[in-house]
């Protein structure tokens, strides 16, 4: 990463008017939390079409539940060890000097609300919360009772029960209906929450920067956010180790890990005199 690039996404930043992040797995791996796809990904062990949809994950509840005990022990346990990494932070600390604007995220960890942001759009859902799938009331589970769920993994075996049923008994009944609690999450093929979607969209139609932060860039309806933000005017800078779909409408692009080149270019703008620059 050169200094230089750094230097321009730095004049971006406080040129904008309102920058707004967009990030995916990529930001969170620094953190411990393994991303989706490539080697040493949540699908290298678990595919997804056997653990990435509900049909899938019921059908192998049927032949190996173990196997679907051992993914959910495994998702909650890297989503309870990690903390935030100097990228989670900087965007943070951007969000406190009022540059940016909003953090919409793929991601079902809570780590940017732990590395300080507030406006946090989560358009897959998030691992803490439970949403019930009769009413959509949701209940907030935190860690503690993400840690009970990993404690009776082991207690509820052999149940002859099938995959959604079992995990109403994981997650309780809905305070509001008595309905079936699931995870407030989005599989394969099921809808985004709508109001985080339509928050989302309006964010990247009414931003003029906007940081593309680790994502692959390959699920939709989520790839679409920055191409709204382009077509709305907005600079892109994507921040990948590697190339992706997005690369191509990036005005900038810096190749490398998120938590380093977050904390250099916040530490960057942070040296800088604001009005000098600005
Ligand atoms: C670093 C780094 C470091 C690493 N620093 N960078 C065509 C065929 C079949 C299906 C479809 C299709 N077109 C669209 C679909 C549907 C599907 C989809 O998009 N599929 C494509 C994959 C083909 N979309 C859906 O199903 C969505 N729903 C939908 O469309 O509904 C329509 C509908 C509904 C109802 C009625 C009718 C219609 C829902 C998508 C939900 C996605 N859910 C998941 C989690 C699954 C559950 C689970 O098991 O947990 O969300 S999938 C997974 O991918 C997760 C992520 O949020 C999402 C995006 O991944 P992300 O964040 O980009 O991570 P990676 O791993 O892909 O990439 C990491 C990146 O970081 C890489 O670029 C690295 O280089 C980089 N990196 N280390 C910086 N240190
Ligand atoms: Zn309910």
């Amino acid at each position: 990463m050169e200094e230089k690039d750094l230097e321009q996404v730095v004049r971006g930043l406080l040129r904008a008017k309102k920058a707004v992040a967009f990030t995916g797995a990529g930001i969170s791996a620094e953190s411990g939390i393994p991303t989706f796809r490539g080697e040493g990904g949540v699908w290298d062990k678990y595919p997804p079409s056997r653990f990435g949809n509900l049909l899938g994950l019921s059908w192998e509840w049927l032949v190996n539940p173990g196997r679907v005990k051992d993914f959910i022990k495994d998702v909650l346990e890297a989503f309870l060890q990690a903390q935030p990494n100097p990228a989670h932070l900087a965007l943070g600390r951007l969000e406190a000097l009022r540059i940016l604007k909003s953090v919409i995220t793929q991601n079902i960890d809570n780590l940017h609300e732990k590395g300080g942001c507030h406006k946090v759009i989560k358009i897959h859902g998030s691992l803490d919360r439970a949403r019930c799938s009769r009413c959509g009331a949701l209940r907030l589970m935190g860690d503690q009772g993400l840690r009970e769920i990993v404690q009776s993994l082991g207690i509820r075996k052999g149940r002859r029960v099938g995959f959604l049923k079992w995990l109403g008994y994981l997650l309780g009944e809905c305070e509001s209906c008595g309905g079936r609690m699931r995870p407030d999450i989005v599989f394969f093929y099921e809808a985004l929450p709508m109001d985080a979607w339509s928050q989302a969209m309006a964010e990247a139609q009414s931003c003029d920067l906007m940081l593309v932060i680790g994502t692959s860039g390959i699920v939709y309806p989520a790839a679409q956010i920055p191409f709204l933000a382009k077509r709305a005017g907005a600079e892109i800078v994507e921040i990948n180790q590697e190339v992706s779909p997005l690369s191509r409408i990036a005005t900038y692009r810096i190749e490398g890990p998120a938590g380093e080149t977050m904390g250099k270019l916040f530490s960057l703008l942070e040296s800088k005199n604001f009005r000098e620059w600005g």
